[in-house]
């Protein structure tokens, strides 16, 4: 069991209700320990256990709420 930081460049966040979306949408996928964004630097830096959840599903995740991972 590793856990793994990775910063996403993430496109659409505008505003303190995009956070929280981002926020909860990621705080709720299973492996995820600790996910922090940066609004202003369109920045989203997520803190998972590999062994449990991949990339590719967090990037899914932040698309189907409606942003765009760079
Ligand atoms: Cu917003």
């Amino acid at each position: 069991m590793a856990t793994t930081t990775t910063t996403l460049d993430v496109k659409g966040m505008s505003c303190s209700h995009c956070v929280q979306t981002i926020e909860k949408a990621l705080g709720e996928l299973q492996g995820v320990s600790a996910v922090y964004v940066d609004l202003n630097g369109n920045k989203v830096t997520v803190s998972f256990d590999d062994a449990t959840v991949g990339l590719d599903k967090i990037k899914e995740t932040i698309e189907d709420v409606g942003y765009e991972v760079a």
